[in-house]
């Protein structure tokens, strides 16, 4: 029988930042009158806390989510360390990865009792109604569980949620920070009108349901950005939809049009917030570039991928060339920054296609970027692909292929070695300066002013530095792409990626720093309604370190 006052369920896993998947689960389940509670599982340093507050707590559900395959034997470990601690209650787990592995999951891993596919809310929320009580698991959509008969695999919904009926998810006490701003995640979609990718698992997700995909409307995006807006002084806003932009040009303009009239209704001055989006480059045009300048996007996350049109259809991008080429110059035009990715490493790279991706980054040096390899995941094409192609190495779940062509196989040998070798500091440099450039961009927008244009530009000329750094090294690697490689040239190159990228790394914090002070200045001028003209003012300019630019910041508000 349910408890009087509602279920205790705790929710565990990744918070990077607010993790909304355990927010929104968690909001359903309190509006069923049961008690979440959410703690943040990212490595074994979190242990001790989540023993803790299953001791305290005592739990009837313990759910964990597991988006990333990479950390799934993190999250194996868990499980077995809470169960030796003596916790007999259930244990479910769900999130992209439990979603297509749960066979092997649940025939493995012992300690865990269900496996909730697909969108989790109903499936938690019916799981609570039966545990503890009658024990009847088989009305529980979407769920796989173990019987002493063996495992049962209840049937799964094929609709989504109504986007719009669905609680707003939970949200931390204190407003996170990021990027000097408070700062909150949202999503305004689930799902993906592409659902086509060769690396990507979204198109498998929402494959069995009648739609690829679904939309929140603009009034109730509005509505939650509101209340962030009033009741937390939130600013910064980041979309986590896998696309922001619809499938046209037209479509999102509208859409994006949309919201920012809904959030003027809802009171929020959209001149006073700041948005980070990510989008397909085929669905930018100017009037899309000009609609998002309008709502106070600052940064995208462009899904470039590949800057070749071999690597393109390799990775079934839908999208052409040109669109890739013409993409970044739009936004950029329209005052935003952009960021991207590049899966140079793919099971059909070529060398040429390696080429061409290296020169596109050389010739966009002011946007930051990395580079990869397009990993397995469950779910995804790739995954069923490496396989089919006898491609597949390593062992569940951390699976590993090797690629068709000898010499990209041998320069991703290098890349292990150098770039992505374990303490490297290449990918805290390369996530850093992508951080730094929205961090410019939303300062410019946020608290305009001389001193926010030269930080800006100062930014842009380190990201400019370093990526040039970074594609030498790139280039130096390709050359070592031949057979019998000395290992001494490999270090000769791991020693230069590392000092240089050290280097740059300290001026991206030392500027990054500068831009968080200019943040605080700000807002103390803002709540006294001082002008940003301030900005000018030699000893605050004294006090950044900052040279101002001429002329005055593109909006000079009181
Ligand atoms: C936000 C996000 C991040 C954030 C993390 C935020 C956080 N939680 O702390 C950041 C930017 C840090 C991030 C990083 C990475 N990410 Co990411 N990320 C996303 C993204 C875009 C949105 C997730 C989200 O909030 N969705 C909104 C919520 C409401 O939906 P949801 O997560 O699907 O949750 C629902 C269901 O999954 C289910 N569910 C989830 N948990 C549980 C638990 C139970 C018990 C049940 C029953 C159900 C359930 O119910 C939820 C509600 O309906 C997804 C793509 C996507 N569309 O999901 C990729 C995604 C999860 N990321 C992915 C990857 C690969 C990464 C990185 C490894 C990338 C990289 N190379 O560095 C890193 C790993 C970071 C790490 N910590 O190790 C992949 C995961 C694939 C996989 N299976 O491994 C995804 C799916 C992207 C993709 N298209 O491939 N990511
Ligand atoms: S990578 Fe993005 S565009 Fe491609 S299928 Fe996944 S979500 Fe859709």
């Amino acid at each position: 029988m349910m408890p009087k006052h509602g279920i205790t369920v705790l929710l565990l896993g990744a918070e990077d930042e607010e993790n909304l998947a355990l927010r929104y689960i968690g909001a359903c389940l309190r509006q069923h009158g049961h008690n979440p509670v959410i703690l943040p599982f990212g490595g074994p340093d979190e242990i001790p806390a989540i023993l803790r507050a299953v001791r305290e707590h005592k739990p009837h559900i313990i759910a964990l989510s597991i988006a990333f395959q990479c950390r799934a034997n993190g999250h194996f470990d868990l499980v077995e360390r809470v169960r030796a601690a003596g916790y007999a209650g259930h244990i479910v787990a769900g999130g992209h990865f439990p979603t297509f592995e749960y066979a092997k999951l649940l025939s493995t891993q012992k300690g865990i009792d269900s496996v909730g596919r697909f969108e989790g809310e109903e499936t938690l929320v019916r799981l609570a109604e039966h545990i503890p009580g009658d024990g009847d698991l088989s009305h529980v959509p979407n769920l796989v569980y173990r019987t002493a008969h063996g495992v049962v695999e209840n049937p799964c919904t094929t609709r989504f949620p109504d986007l719009d009926e669905l609680p707003f998810p939970l949200r931390t006490r204190r407003a996170q920070v990021r990027l000097g701003e408070k700062f909150a995640s949202l999503v305004a979609s689930r799902g993906c009108w592409h659902a086509s990718c060769l690396y990507c698992c979204i198109g498998a997700f929402h494959r069995d349901k009648t739609q690829r995909f679904a939309l929140r409307s603009a009034e109730s995006v509005a509505r939650e950005i509101g209340m962030l807006y009033r009741d937390k002084g939130i600013r910064l806003f980041q979309f986590h939809d896998d696309n922001f932009v619809l499938r046209t040009c037209e479509e999102t303009g509208r859409r994006v049009q949309a919201l920012g009239a809904a959030l003027r209704r809802e009171g929020v001055d959209v001149d006073r917030t700041a948005f980070l989006i990510k989008a397909r480059p085929d669905v930018v045009d100017v009037a899309v570039g000009r609609a998002l300048a309008e709502l106070g996007c600052v940064g995208v996350f462009l899904g470039i991928e590949n800057a070749s049109s071999t690597g393109l259809r390799a990775l079934i991008r839908g999208t052409e060339i040109e669109a890739v080429q013409r993409a970044p110059g739009i936004l950029a035009a329209h005052g935003m920054v952009v960021t991207y990715n590049l899966l140079i490493f793919h099971p059909r790279a070529t060398m040429r296609e390696i080429d061409q991706n290296i020169a596109f980054a050389r010739q966009h040096l002011a946007l930051p970027f990395d580079f990869g390899r397009a990993e397995i995941v469950a779910g995804s094409p790739l995954a069923r692909q490496v396989e089919a192609r006898g491609m597949r190495r390593g062992e569940w779940p951390h699976w590993d292929y090797v690629m068709a062509e000898e010499d990209v196989q041998r320069l991703f040998a290098v890349n292990r070695r150098t770039f992505r070798r374990q303490g490297s500091p290449y990918p805290t440099l390369m996530h850093s300066l992508i951080a730094l450039a929205y961090h410019a961009f939303t300062l410019k927008r946020l608290h305009p002013g001389p001193v926010a244009d030269s930080l800006a530009a100062a930014c842009m000329d380190l990201i400019a530095r370093s990526n040039t750094f970074v594609l030498d090294c790139l280039e130096h690697m390709r050359d070592l792409a031949g057979q019998n490689v000395p290992p001494e040239a490999v270090d000769t190159l791991d020693r230069r990626l590392t000092d240089g990228c050290r280097t740059f790394l300290a001026e991206c914090f030392r500027l990054s720093d500068r831009m968080t002070r200019l943040q605080i200045a700000g807002r103390v001028f803002q709540a006294f309604g001082v002008k940003p003209v301030l900005q000018r003012h030699p000893l605050l300019c004294k006090a950044l370190g900052t040279q101002p630019l001429g002329g005055p910041g593109r909006k000079e508000r009181a």
